[in-house]
């Protein structure tokens, strides 16, 4: 091997580390060089975040493990920050987030109002040169509150799709997605990520997509895609859904959490095979150091069993894992992973 074939291979090897997206679970807004910024931080907490930065967003979701925690997305470019009513937007050359918080407890009519804060966010990323959503992170409070039709995560999904409707979002345009409940009965925030780049969607053989979901669920299907990549200029993006113990589209092991986590495990591994299909050109994916995941718990007590089992069948290391105590849009469901792997 010529040197000049080592300098290629350990670059390629080191891609995402010298990628200029940068995403990392760390305890502060340090970042990893002068010419970083902040595209968006994720604040987890019981405080409110102690650092003020226009791009940090604080969901009311506790780490489980640690009293504090940020995930944070610093990007080696310029980014530019605005506002749009009542959206904060952080905008660079790739992306650009559109942040919506609100600490209100909405309790009349919850459908209306989601309608209301996504057209509102849809109008923020028209304005911005990033027409593709390709994710959106959905945390709300009370989320199980309300019987039936009435229950809240059902009226988030059903304001939601209307908005999508109105502004023309079919399901083959739907985002990936997460939708998990915060702690207490008040609070939506809505953080969406787009981009200019190719994106491509994938959905899970070994569930139903969640937009064709039979009726049972609710009066409106929720309209996300299950995961997706996107090809940024110096970098992929990969993104994983929400994913739950749901085969098809009935939930399994209900009132097991050990179980429900094996369940999740094939879907992560399924869909995961499923976004390789889409992402021909890039290594097969596999969540491995590239990635940060988020581990959502319904019951803290279940968070030592969960980890241990997690980090056998995963091998992650726990600085890649947020352990959020925060409830299932399912009753029965009580675990929920998401996360994102940079390539
Ligand atoms: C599921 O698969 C679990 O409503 O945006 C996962 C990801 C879930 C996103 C959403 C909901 C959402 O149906 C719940």
């Amino acid at each position: 091997m010529t040197l000049n074939n080592t300098v290629e291979s350990d670059a390629e090897v080191n891609r995402a580390t010298h990628s200029r997206l940068r995403v990392s679970l760390a305890n502060d807004l340090t970042p990893p060089s002068a010419a970083h910024n902040l595209l968006i931080a994720f604040h987890f907490g019981p405080t409110p975040a102690r650092l003020r930065h226009p791009a940090v967003v604080s969901p009311s979701l506790h780490a489980i493990d640690r009293d504090e925690l940020y995930e944070t997305w610093w990007i080696d470019d310029e980014v530019e920050y605005s506002t749009h009513g009542s959206m904060r937007i952080a905008e660079c050359a790739d992306y650009a987030v559109v942040i919506y918080e609100n600490d209100e407890r909405n309790n009349d009519n919850h459908e209306s109002f989601v309608h209301q804060a996504y057209a509102e966010m849809l109008e923020a990323v028209a304005a911005t040169q990033h027409p593709r959503l390709v994710k959106v992170w959905n945390y709300l409070g009370g989320i199980n509150d309300g019987e039936g039709d009435l229950e809240r995560y059902r009226q988030f999904s059903a304001g939601r799709a209307i908005a999508f409707r109105e502004s023309g979002v079919d399901n083959e345009d739907a985002p990936t997605g997460t939708g998990v409940g915060t702690i207490g009965d008040r609070g939506l925030s809505i953080i969406a990520l787009c981009s200019n780049r190719d994106f491509a969607l994938a959905e899970n053989p070994r569930q139903i997509s969640a937009f064709h979901y039979p009726r049972e669920y609710g009066p409106k299907s929720p309209k996300f895609g299950r995961g997706g990549a996107v090809a940024a200029s110096d970098h992929h993006l990969h993104l994983i859904s929400g994913t739950a113990s749901i085969v098809g589209h009935k939930s399994m092991h209900p009132g097991d959490t050990i179980l429900q986590l094996d369940e999740t495990l094939r879907n992560l591994d399924s869909l995961c095979d499923a976004i390789s299909e889409v992402t021909p050109e890039d290594p097969k994916l596999i969540l491995d150091d590239q990635s940060v995941l988020r581990v959502y718990l319904r019951n803290p007590g279940d968070y030592l069993a969960i980890a241990s089992r997690l980090k056998d069948n995963l091998g992650l290391s726990a600085d890649q894992i947020a352990f959020l105590h925060g409830n299932i849009c399912r009753r029965e469901l009580l675990v929920e992973i998401d996360g994102i792997r940079v390539q």
